[in-house]
């Protein structure tokens, strides 16, 4: 295995530029964390005027956008925090970071060289202004390339083919379609690009002071990279924008180095001008990364701004629900994600309307109504969905006299539409939803079932509430980490990768960076719930089916594609 130690006294530092903040963690030598520091953009950055991190644009259906620049300002913050908190940045010897996926950022021409010129005297902000050519990046929660995505299917033959090819069938929030929107619609605008980045590889080109390359794990988000070949697809270039090829580089591995620390951070911040920049990846690849998950049966949930459903596999079997991507610790197996766009924020929404805007209201209503909810069940979709495909709109059902007995026909019971639930049963039906719906479609997709367990993340994983729920509806053990985030601290982590293979010179096993230190405190999962009562499962397996129908209905209705 080789020797796997780390610097004495070295520090790793990983980001997570998500959509209502950016983070970062600072992991030691021994891999534990030493201190971490957040802005958050809506009360940190009030001059851009985001709610949640972005903004809805009321004049074209679906559009959702966060201004560039914010992300900018948010960086030069976020080590101005670091350095009143006294870290030593000389001691970093890798960074690395997570982006929201999909999202992209457009550079002007003439944007290297501005890059290249960053003057140590003034903030970051002031000198990127104006080297955009569009200032309000398109992010994963837009809803707005639908003619787009139809598209780019026919172009290549079809939705399937498309998932066999990238690991996807065209979704609106991917890069391609949004890039072809912008070649539609802007034609000049696209003309004027030099480059193409995502939020990932934009922060690190910022931190290498060049264009940095997309990693092939973020890189699969975006339809246009052929997921087994780990390399742009002609086919899929071609079905989405002349010349595009040109304006997004080369792609490179996730250990790699996208560059050493450019000099900018080196004069104004005092990092070690040896510094490495690694591959910065999407935050639901280095959220697999920070959870270290290797393990097929193993699944993780993370409850962010969106919810996700991920794990490893070995084989690409082309679906058109769920995402496969190039697994980001592994040159060779794969990452298999679903993804609701229904997440924290629509929770939010029904705690502000039933609970008073308090979690621990919430909480208390959730403890208070019987598991089932007396076979009341919610769709809640405050944004446009993207599993199941539905635009906005609450339906909600009762399912008369569910019991949940396994003697009676599913198809005998009675199912009524109706305008509202009492508040403590609106509460349950969003949360038991969101776990029904997630495992419907984790099972319908191939993941384990039961998983042999689940590891929770995000924001809404420290609600030990909403935990019961979900082990009570996969049935299975569910751990956490010490920390939410899992995102920033797998960026670290990789951070610690990168610097190896690079050492070494080639691509060295994941788990030699972490395996000895397994139980240190920041890579520690411990159980926090354990699996509920097989008989109740068994019911909610009932109810789970029962809630597909009504899905597939809704789909069948109201669904976009
Ligand atoms: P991001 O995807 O932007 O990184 P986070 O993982 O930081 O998001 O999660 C932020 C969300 O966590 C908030 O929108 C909030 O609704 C949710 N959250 C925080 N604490 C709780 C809690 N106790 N119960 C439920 N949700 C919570
Ligand atoms: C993943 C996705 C979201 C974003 C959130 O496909 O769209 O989870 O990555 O930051």
């Amino acid at each position: 295995m080789g020797d796997f130690s780390l610097p004495e006294g070295s520090l790793f530092l990983g980001f997570d530029s998500s959509t209502q903040s950016l983070k970062a963690t600072v992991l030691d030598s021994n891999l534990n964390i030493v201190t971490s520091e957040t802005v958050h953009f809506d009360s940190e950055l009030p001059h851009y005027k985001t709610k949640d991190g972005v903004y809805r644009d009321s004049s074209v259906n679906g559009r959702i956008v966060s201004p560039t620049l914010m992300w900018v300002e948010a960086l030069d913050l976020l080590l101005l925090k670091f350095v009143k908190s006294g870290l030593e940045f000389g001691k970093i010897v890798a960074v690395s970071g997570s982006g929201q996926q999909h999202g992209s950022v457009y550079w002007k021409n003439g944007g290297a060289a501005k890059l290249a010129a960053l003057d140590a005297a003034k903030p970051l902000r002031e000198q990127l202004k104006g080297v955009f050519s569009i200032e309000e990046s398109p992010i994963w929660m837009d809803s707005s390339t639908t003619a787009q995505c139809k598209a780019i299917e026919d172009a290549v033959g079809g939705a399937l083919e498309l998932a066999q090819l990238t690991g996807s069938r065209a979704h609106e929030r991917y890069t391609g379609p949004q890039i072809r929107k912008i070649y539609e619609t802007q034609p000049n605008v696209y003309r004027e690009t030099e480059t193409i980045s995502l939020v990932s590889s934009f922060m690190a080109s910022i931190l290498i002071g060049d264009y940095a390359s997309i990693d092939e794990t973020d890189g699969a988000g975006m339809n246009l990279m052929d997921v087994k070949e780990r390399v742009w697809s002609k086919i899929a270039l071609e079905a989405t924008a002349p010349g595009l090829e040109e304006k997004l580089g080369k792609l490179a591995p996730a250990h790699a180095v996208a560059g050493p620390i450019a000099q900018y951070f080196v004069n104004r911040f005092h990092f070690n001008k040896d510094c490495l920049v690694i591959q910065w990846s999407g935050d639901n690849p280095n959220s697999l990364a920070g959870l270290t998950i290797n393990t097929p049966g193993d699944l993780a949930i993370s409850l962010g701004t969106s919810d996700t459903v991920f794990g490893i596999s070995s084989e690409h079997v082309p679906r058109l629900e769920g995402h496969v991507f190039p697994n980001p610790v592994d040159t060779k197996g794969y990452m298999v994600m679903l993804v609701y766009k229904n997440g924290s924020l629509t929770r939010e929404d029904v705690r502000n309307r039933c609970a008073g805007q308090s979690w621990d209201q919430f909480n208390k209503f959730l403890e208070t109504t019987p598991p089932l909810n007396g076979g009341k069940l919610g769709f809640y979709y405050k944004e446009h969905e993207i599993l199941p495909p539905l635009p906005v709109g609450f339906h909600r059902y009762i399912i008369e006299n569910f019991n949940g007995k396994t003697s009676n026909g599913l198809k005998e019971r009675q199912v009524e539409e109706v305008e509202e639930f009492d508040a403590p049963s609106e509460v349950r039906a969003a949360i038991e939803g969101n776990f029904l719906s997630m495992r419907a479609h984790a099972e319908r997709f191939g993941m384990p079932s039961p998983p042999k367990r689940i590891i929770a993340t995000g924001g809404a994983s420290a609600n030990q509430s909403i935990l019961k729920c979900i082990a009570s509806i996969f049935g299975c053990d569910v751990y956490t980490v010490q920390r939410p985030d899992s995102a920033s601290l797998g960026a670290a982590l990789r951070a610690a990768h990168g610097w190896f293979c690079n050492r070494k010179g080639s691509f060295v096993p994941f788990s030699g960076v972490y395996e000895k230190r397994l139980n240190n405190t920041s890579l520690h999962c411990k159980l926090s719930i354990p699996a509920g009562d097989p008989q109740l499962l068994s019911k909610y397996t009932l109810l789970m089916k029962k809630r597909i129908e009504l899905e597939d209905h809704l789909v069948q209705k109201l669904g976009r594609m």
